[in-house]
């Protein structure tokens, strides 16, 4: 086991890792930028090393700051968390050449993933499902056009380097289809330095669903059962659940055995995500992989009971995977509300600010990630997620129940937040009964 980990993160996610590395009596390092020295993972942490001004590029995003930094606190692994460096290949490989663990899959399949487009096709071959489009990337318009004619309108301009929705179009003719094109490649090209796109049948009212994966080095590749992630706004998501509500046992090991499949297929190694969409008929399609751990992480936690950070700690450091399939089982039912400063009232624009009073929720079921506190001053800098809310209960009902609960507990005063939002949610009766799809948020604040 390693006995130092630089953790090459902020905010809940770093807290998060932390508590991993603590319990297993790994020493910790922190990086923080020049705006960061007040944050609960700097305090956590054996170790802090300030890497640059506040701006992302110059400090969390930095390579050679941060590389420096695990030399000079002399580490054996670096934990990227999500977001920042978590799924840049070349990030991985520079760890990789200095002999520093890089916690997460190789630099190669970092990559892959990391092409959409390529990942498709990679998955198709192996038999996964996937929705009817282009095969590879869109050369010129008047393939664009000859693809939509064969799948049929509408369709979904999608950029290969993006995921997750950014420079993403929905066409429903021609004339759309071409000028959308554009956009959508322009886009990629200023977000990604990479314009490539491709073409997929749009799915109407689909919900979110993905399979958390687990591989060691010795071949072992599991999944820990999947996560409903509908409740999203401009591809950003709110609200996460396990189990699915439209996931049955049948179609649970359906999926899950097609996820495994896919992660096999490619020699995947630690912790993962398969991402399907799934159409009110329970047919299910392969949208992408992500190779990072993921935000909404904790809900699987909670109803499998296992710790997946601890876990890719474990893999990274050679352990085998002490769990098979058949020992993985799903108990209760756990939720997670992002809090984020942000205003849903008004377009969900930021709202950094002092916290001037500051209660998290508790009692039974309850548990707060969060890396926030009475007095602390949030960053206008960075992600506005402050706090992930997650409970666990019997069933969904109960769930629903002792969310609103904590909900109501919560207190952040100073800053505007989106638990009032979240309320709205729990009291709805479509998601009460679980049967939104992905324009839920939409309509819910279109009701106001
Ligand atoms: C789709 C889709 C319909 N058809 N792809 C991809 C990234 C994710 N953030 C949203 N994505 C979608 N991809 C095809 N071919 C609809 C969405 C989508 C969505 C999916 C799940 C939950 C909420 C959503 C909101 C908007 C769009």
């Amino acid at each position: 086991m390693f006995s130092k980990i630089l953790i090459a993160n902020r905010g809940e996610i770093a807290v998060r890792i932390i508590r991993a590395c603590k319990e297993l009596g790994i020493k910790t390092v922190a990086v923080y930028s020049d705006v960061d020295g007040d944050s609960l993972h700097v305090q956590y942490a054996d170790e802090a090393i300030c890497i640059g001004p506040a701006s992302s590029k110059d400090s969390y995003l930095n390579i050679p700051s941060i590389i420096s930094a695990a030399e000079i606190a002399d580490v054996e692994a670096i934990h990227p968390g999500y977001g920042f460096l978590a799924e840049n290949a070349h990030f991985a490989e520079i760890c990789k050449s200095c002999q520093i663990k890089f916690i997460g899959p190789s630099p190669e399949i970092i990559r892959l993933m990391g092409n959409k487009s390529e990942a498709l096709q990679t998955m198709k071959k192996v038999g996964l499902p996937i929705m009817p489009g282009s095969k590879g990337i869109i050369k010129n318009k008047e393939e664009a056009v000859e693809v939509a004619k064969k799948i049929g309108y509408p369709v979904m301009i999608k950029a290969s380097a993006g995921g997750g929705g950014k420079g993403m179009r929905i066409a429903h003719n021609d004339g759309k289809l071409v000028s959308l094109l554009m956009t959508a490649q322009a886009e990629a090209n200023a977000a990604f330095g990479n314009s490539d796109a491709y073409i997929e049948k749009y799915l109407q009212e689909p919900k979110h669903v993905e399979f958390q994966i687990l591989g060691d080095n010795f071949g072992n590749i599991i999944h820990l059962g999947e996560r409903d992630c509908t409740v999203q706004r401009r591809h950003q998501k709110l609200i996460e659940e396990s189990p699915a509500p439209a996931v049955t046992d049948e179609l649970r090991v359906k999926m899950g055995n097609m996820a495994v499949k896919g992660a096999k297929q490619v020699n995947y190694t630690n912790a993962g995500t398969m991402e399907f969409l799934l159409d009110k008929n329970g047919k299910f399609y392969f949208m992408e992989m992500n190779t990072r751990l993921q935000v909404e992480h904790p809900i699987t936690e909670l109803v499998t009971g296992i710790d997946i950070v601890k876990e890719q700690i474990k893999i990274s450091a050679g352990e085998k995977l002490q769990y098979t399939q058949d020992s993985i089982q799903q108990r209760g039912w756990a939720i997670e509300c992002r809090i984020n400063a942000e205003d849903s009232e008004n377009k969900f624009l930021p709202s950094p600010g002092v916290i001037t009073d500051y209660h998290s929720p508790g009692g039974p079921g309850i548990r707060v990630d969060s890396y926030v506190y009475n007095s602390y001053s949030i960053q206008p800098f960075y992600d506005s997620l402050i706090s992930k809310l997650i409970v666990l209960a019997e069933d969904r009902k109960q769930a629903i129940e002792r969310m609103q609960r904590a909900l109501d507990e919560y207190i952040i005063n100073g800053i505007k937040t989106t638990i009032d939002f979240h309320k709205l949610v729990f009291s709805d009766p479509a998601f009460q009964k679980g049967v939104i799809s992905t324009d839920f948020v939409e309509n819910l604040l279109s009701k106001e």
